[in-house]
C-alpha cells in the first residue's frame, strides 16, 4: 500500500512537533509548506536525520512552494500567529484569517480531495473560513481543539484523585475559547462518576464542588496558563499529539469518538455552525456526529458558547473574509 501524504501547512513550534511525530508513528511522507524561506526544509533535515536513531522510513520535506503539497490526502494547518501573555485567542482573528485565506486557495487548488484539520486560531472561525473559502465538503474540514481541551481536563482530574490519567474520560465540548464547555456530569474514571470520586474523598458535597469548578476553570484558562510560562508563544506539544490522535483516527479508519470542531447541521440544537462536538473520526473524516442529552444547565453553557462562536464568525464576515 503506498504511504499516504501529509501536508503541514506552518512550519512553527506546533508543525516541528507534528513532523516528528508523523515520522516516529510513520504514519505518511510528509511535506511541511511555511512561508519563511529555509525554516520548513532546515526542520524536516533536522528530523530525518534523526531516522536512523528512531528508526522511520517516511519522505519528509520542506518546502516554500505550495505545488508540492500537490496530491496530499491529510492536510493540518498550523499557519498563523499564536497568543502572547495577554491576548485572547480572538486578538489573532484578522491577523490570522488573512493568512487562513491564501492558506485556503492553495489547499484547494493543489489538494482538493484531502481531509483537512485546522489547528490554527481563533480555531472555530478559522475552520469555518477554511471551508467558505475552499467549499470542501464540511465532513472533510473539522478543527482541533477538543482533544486537547478534553485531555487537559483529564489531566487535572488524574492529578486531584491519584489515579492513572489513562482511566479518566473527560470531553470539553463548545467553542475552543473562554465559553468551552467541560461536561462534569459524565466524567469517570474507568466507567466511575468523577463527582461520586470526589464527594467520597472529601465526605464534603460542597467541597467536592469547589474542587471540580477550580478544575473546570483551570481547563478554561489551561492555554493562558502555558502561554504565562512560556512567555514568547502558546502551547506546541500537547495541540501536536492532539492532532495526531485525530490523523491516525482518520487513516487507519478507527471511527474513535473524538471530541472534534465538526460543522453542525441542527445537531445539539445548532445549524450552519462549526462547533465543538463528539464525532465518529474515520476514513471520509467525520462521519457521524454523536448526539446526547444535556441537561439544561449544560445546553445552556453550549448555547452561550455557540453565541460567542457566532458572534466572531459575524465579525469575520463584516471584515470582509
Ligand atoms: P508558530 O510557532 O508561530 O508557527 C506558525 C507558523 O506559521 C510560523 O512558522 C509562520 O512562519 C507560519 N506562517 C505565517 N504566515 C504564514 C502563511 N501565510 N503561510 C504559511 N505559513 C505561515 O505558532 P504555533 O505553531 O505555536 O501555533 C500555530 C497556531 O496554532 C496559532 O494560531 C496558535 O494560536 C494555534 N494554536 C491552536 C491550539 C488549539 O488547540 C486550537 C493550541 C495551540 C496553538
Amino acid at each position: 500500500m503506498a504511504r499516504k501524504k501529509i501536508a503541514l501547512i506552518g512550519g512553527g513550534q506546533i508543525g516541528g512537533v507534528l513532523v516528528q511525530l508523523i515520522a516516529q508513528k510513520q504514519l505518511g511522507d510528509v511535506v511541511l509548506f511555511d512561508i519563511v524561506e529555509d525554516l520548513p526544509q532546515g526542520k524536516t533535515l533536522d528530523i530525518v536525520e534523526a531516522s536512523r536513531v528512531d528508526l522511520f522510513d517516511v519522505n519528509l520535506r520542506g518546502t516554500n512552494d505550495y505545488k508540492d503539497i500537490e496530491g496530499s490526502d491529510l492536510v493540518i494547518i498550523t499557519a498563523g500567529l499564536p497568543r502572547k501573555p495577554g491576548m485572547s485567542r480572538d486578538d489573532l482573528l484578522v491577523t490570522n484569517a488573512k493568512i487562513m485565506k491564501t492558506v485556503a486557495e492553495n489547499v484547494k487548488q493543489y489538494a482538493p480531495n484531502a481531509i483537512v484539520i485546522v489547528i490554527s486560531n481563533p480555531l472555530d472561525a478559522m475552520v469555518t473560513l477554511f471551508q467558505k473559502i475552499t467549499g470542501f465538503p464540511t465532513n472533510r474540514v473539522i478543527g482541533q481543539a477538543g482533544v486537547l481541551d478534553s485531555s487537559r481536563f483529564a489531566t487535572f482530574i488524574a492529578w486531584e484523585l491519584g489515579v492513572s490519567v489513562k482511566d479518566v474520560n473527560a470531553m470539553v465540548m463548545g467553542g475552543h475559547g473562554d465559553t468551552m464547555v467541560p461536561i462534569v456530569r459524565y466524567a469517570n474514571v474507568n466507567g466511575l462518576p468523577v463527582m461520586e470520586l470526589l464527594e467520597r474523598k472529601y465526605n464534603d458535597k460542597n467541597k467536592a464542588k469547589e474542587v471540580m469548578d477550580a478544575m473546570v476553570n483551570r481547563t478554561k484558562m489551561a492555554g493562558g496558563e502555558v502561554i504565562k510560562l512560556l512567555k514568547t508563544g502558546s502551547a506546541f506539544y500537547s495541540p501536536a499529539s492532539s492532532a495526531i490522535a485525530m490523523t491516525e483516527s482518520i487513516l487507519y479508519d478507527e471511527k474513535r469518538v473524538l471530541p472534534t470542531c465538526a460543522y453542525l447541521n441542527g445537531e445539539f440544537g445548532v445549524k450552519g455552525f462549526y462547533v465543538g462536538v463528539p464525532a465518529v473520526l474515520g476514513a471520509n473524516g467525520v462521519e457521524r456526529i454523536i448526539e446526547f442529552k444535556l441537561d439544561a444547565e449544560e445546553q445552556a453553557a453550549l448555547d452561550n458558547s455557540v453565541k460567542a462562536v457566532k458572534e466572531l464568525v459575524e465579525a469575520m464576515t463584516r471584515l470582509g473574509f
